[in-house]
Parts: structure tokens; sequence; C-alpha cells
């Protein structure tokens, strides 16, 4: 009797201890949504920023406009795992950061890119996609990178967690006064 009662109370100390930490870790996650394959290599760029961060990523090739069903199901279970912001990137006519914008109230970020699937791409670098992303209908916005700028948007989706999370605003901080630094040291004259 004795013995059940020690061992019941050494789980209820466990489940104490587990439910504490799970408390302090901080879990920042940014989902990747990008349309194709061929704009893997990219989209790719967004996700070594965040690591580099320390923040957490999933990232999901769907196309909006040839499986707009799955796009809407992933889109919830993303919301539903606890995302904050999500980063899309596209190219051509680019629908798919905007669809997913009218799908969720979460942060999204666009990255418009040149298309480099050499059996569509159509000489217009990425101004397409761009078009495409940055020119939403009221009340729906994506909050819209440069051509190809997936670096950018993983720097933006830091800078919209960082309101939520102080340690990655210290991290920022830091990468800020580095990147003054390193202007600095090399050199504000210029000698013609
Ligand atoms: P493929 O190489 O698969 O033919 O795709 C992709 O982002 C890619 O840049 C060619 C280009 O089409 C784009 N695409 C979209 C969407 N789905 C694919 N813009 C969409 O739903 O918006």
């Amino acid at each position: 009797m004795r013995s059940l009662f020690g061992k019941k109370r050494l789980f209820i100390e466990f489940v104490l201890i587990l439910r504490y930490y799970e408390s302090e870790v901080v879990f920042m996650k940014v989902a990747i949504f990008f349309g194709s394959k061929s704009d893997k290599d990219t989209m790719k760029k967004a996700a070594d920023v965040l690591k580099e961060f320390g923040i957490e990523y999933k990232a999901f090739i769907l196309s909006a406009h040839r499986a707009g069903a799955l796009l809407h199901e992933t889109v919830k279970k993303v919301e539903d795992e606890g995302f904050e912001v999500i980063i899309a990137g596209a190219g051509l006519a680019a629908a798919l950061p905007g669809v997913i914008a009218g799908a969720t109230t979460l942060p999204v970020i666009g990255v418009p890119l040149e298309c480099v699937n050499p059996g569509v791409s159509n000489g217009l670098g990425g101004m397409d996609a761009l078009l495409s992303i940055v020119q939403m209908p009221p009340q729906i916005p994506v909050a819209t990178v440069g051509i190809n700028s997936a670096k950018n948007a993983a720097y933006l989706a830091a800078e919209i967690l960082s309101i939520k999370y102080p340690e990655l605003k210290e991290k920022l901080a830091a990468f800020r006064k580095k990147l003054a630094d390193e202007a600095v040291a090399s050199g504000l004259g210029v000698a013609f």
C-alpha cells in the first residue's frame, strides 16, 4: 500500500517536472510554402536564415493552382500546430501567397520568384510573380519582399516573432550591431 502511494507520488512529480520544462521551452515556428520543387533552391535561403536565429520551420511544396483543397487543409493544420508566421514563395502567376493569406489570419510574407524551370520560364525575371503577389485586394494583405528575396522574408519573419520572444529580439539586435560594426571596420572613407 505504502509503495503504491510512493509510486503515485513519483509519477505526479514526474508530470509536474515535465510540465515545468514544457512551459520553459520556447517554440518559435515558421511555415514555408512554395509552389513547385523548381523553387526549392531559392526558398532554402529562407530556411537557412531561420536556422541561424534558432527558429523552427517546416516546408511544404504545395500549389494553390494545382492542389487548392490540400493547400487549405495544410494551412489549417499549420495554424493548429502553433506556427505563427507563414512565408510563401511562388513564380509566374503567383496565387499561392494570396490564397494562403485568404485562408488564415497569420501574417503571410510573400516571395515573388523568378521561375527557373526552363520549360516554362518566360523571360519576365519574376516581375509577373511580384505583381501577382503584391497587388492583393483590400483586407487580405501579403507582406511582399523583393524578387527572389527569400532571405529577407526570413529576417522579416524573425522581426515579427521578436515582438513576442525577447531572446529573439536580443539576437536580432546583436545581428544588426554586427552588421554596423562590419560596415565601420571595412572603412567609411573612400580614396579615389
Ligand atoms: P513548375 O516548375 O512546377 O512547372 O512550376 C511555381 O512557384 C513555379 O515557380 C513553375 C512555377 O509555377 C509556380 N506555381 C505557382 C503556383 N503553383 C505553382 N505560382 C500557385 O499556386 O500560385
